[in-house]
């Protein structure tokens, strides 16, 4: 080949390789936006929506509200369960509705096998109750509440049952199964359901007095159990047995100042959790803190003994601000009301709430960072998508660039007290550490805050140790496992 002829194909070969890459270009989108490859693990779409349910309620109503256990041994006849005035649904919803909560848990059944719906399974149930007030489906109500108010409906049905007599062999796990497809089938949505790790041994078991032992972990064939929740309820989160979401280890609704959503186990056999959650984990298993705002879970104690408000923001900035979200605890009492005691703290901890949260000082407001990742697409990883208020949007960095600067114009001078942050989960949970700096006018100072600020994940609150006065602040990350993608600061 001459050389005329070779500088020929050259150019040919040239000009269809560069029609190839502008093809290809316009085809592979994610290519031209410089899209960031996800962290693994990830969350489902399952998870990623019970991140956004953050805080919802318990509630524990049953046979125990009227004999004062808080574990009842089964035995308990029917009408016991006798609330002295017609339960006050509408009154349970909106004032917990009031405090932020996006959903209600109700336990449908505890330990004491009592079913609070109209079951086919047991006669066990309010549909046998003969009192003025106790024959209530209390499920139906309170699920439809839930939908007419605006919250999502979540169920416990605790798999220890004292009360029935086949507890312990076959007879009973068939029950358990149809009790689980009752409520899956007739309530509506359900978005979470709770199956309680308990299994003390002794009780009624139809009458035979005695103690049963079973493997928790083979017993309640639980794999079949969750199949039939995802075929019924596909957007329903499991708690505990290493499914969608882990108890966080405590009753007492803190988890760790470092908090991954990420684990290798979080069912021990034991039941057992973890408050920090682990680094290297290699699922997605995010934490939930379950906290009473009493001493007891049912309506076992006096108005005198409910937690303070102040007691309960601190459960919540230690949950919900610490990447776990929040169950809280309120008992409905004898007369199937909240007590007006605990209504009234319940709205001196809305007043704390919107006291701290209200008003985003940094919304809307100007953000520029140290570097943005580029993209075709204009803005599309840019510092400003963290005060948009869309958690769709984010601010990356380049692959390799583990740390960075964004800071906040504020416009004017604002005192500031709390930042909250949140990252763009969706890729990955990533910051493994931050600092927060504000601007006195010349220069930046680094701002010492009440916890460490390590990790962020879905939603991570820190109160400075001094609150001041400042027009501009800065964060800073200073770790991280690969580029971070923040997608909200928000500064109170
Ligand atoms: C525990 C149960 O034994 C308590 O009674 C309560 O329901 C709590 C939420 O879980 O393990």
């Amino acid at each position: 080949m001459n050389i005329k002829k070779l500088y020929a194909s050259l150019i040919v070969f040239a000009v269809t390789l560069s029609s190839f890459a502008q093809t290809t270009a316009l085809c592979d989108i994610s290519s031209d936006v410089n899209e960031p490859l996800p962290v693994f693990p990830v969350p489902t779409e399952t998870q990623l929506k019970w991140h956004d349910m953050e805080f919802y309620a318990f509630m524990h109503f049953g046979i125990n509200t009227f004999t004062g256990k808080e574990w009842g041994y089964g035995d308990e006849s029917i009408n016991t369960f006798n609330p002295t005035s017609p339960l006050n649904v509408e009154q349970w919803v909106s004032e917990i509705k009031n405090i932020g909560c996006k959903g209600i848990i109700l336990t449908c059944k505890h330990h004491d096998g009592f079913c609070t719906w109209f079951t086919n399974t047991t006669n066990h149930s309010t549909k046998n109750n003969t009192t003025t007030n106790g024959h209530v489906d209390i499920v139906k109500m309170l699920s439809e509440e839930c939908a007419e108010q605006g919250l999502k409906f979540g169920a416990y049905i605790s798999p220890w049952d004292r009360n029935h007599a086949e507890y312990g062999r076959a007879g009973y796990v068939e029950a358990f199964h149809e009790q689980i497809r009752e409520i899956c089938t007739n309530y509506g949505d359900i978005f979470e359901m709770w199956f309680d790790g308990a299994n003390g041994g002794d009780g009624y078991y139809g009458g035979a007095r005695e103690s049963r032992s079973i493997d928790a972990a083979t017993y309640y064939d639980f794999p079949n159990a969750f199949k039939m929740i995802k075929e019924l309820q596909p957007n329903c989160a499991i708690w505990g047995w290493d499914q969608d979401c882990h108890w966080i280890g405590n009753e007492e609704g803190w988890a760790g100042e470092t908090s991954w959503s990420l684990y290798d186990n979080g069912y021990n056999g034991d039941g057992s959790g973890n408050e920090y959650g682990e680094e290297n984990g290699w699922r997605w298993l995010p934490g939930e803190a379950d906290a009473k705002n009493g001493p007891g879970w049912f309506w076992t104690f006096t108005d005198s003994q409910l937690k303070s408000a102040q007691e309960l923001f601190n459960i919540y900035m230690n949950s919900v601000g610490r990447n776990a979200n929040l169950i809280l605890n309120f008992p409905p009492n004898k007369s199937g009301s909240l007590s007006t005691q605990t209504v009234n703290i319940m709205h001196q901890f809305k007043t704390l709430l919107d006291n701290a949260f209200g008003t985003d000082l940094a919304l809307n407001k100007t953000a520029t960072a140290s570097a943005e990742r580029s993209s075709s697409v204009i803005g599309k990883f840019a510092a400003s998508n963290v005060t948009d208020n869309d958690p769709e949007t984010y601010w990356a960095l380049e692959d390799g660039e583990k740390t960075g600067t964004i800071d906040i114009d504020l416009g004017s001078s604002k005192t500031v007290t709390y930042v909250r942050l949140g990252e763009y989960i969706r890729k990955g949970q990533r910051v493994k550490g931050f600092e927060i700096y504000t601007w006195n006018g010349s220069s930046w100072v680094k701002q010492s805050t009440t916890e460490q600020t390590t990790t962020i994940g879905h939603k991570r609150i820190v109160k400075l140790s001094s609150p001041l006065s400042t027009q501009k602040v800065r964060i800073k990350i200073t770790d991280s496992k690969e580029c971070p993608l923040i997608s909200r600061i928000s500064i109170y």
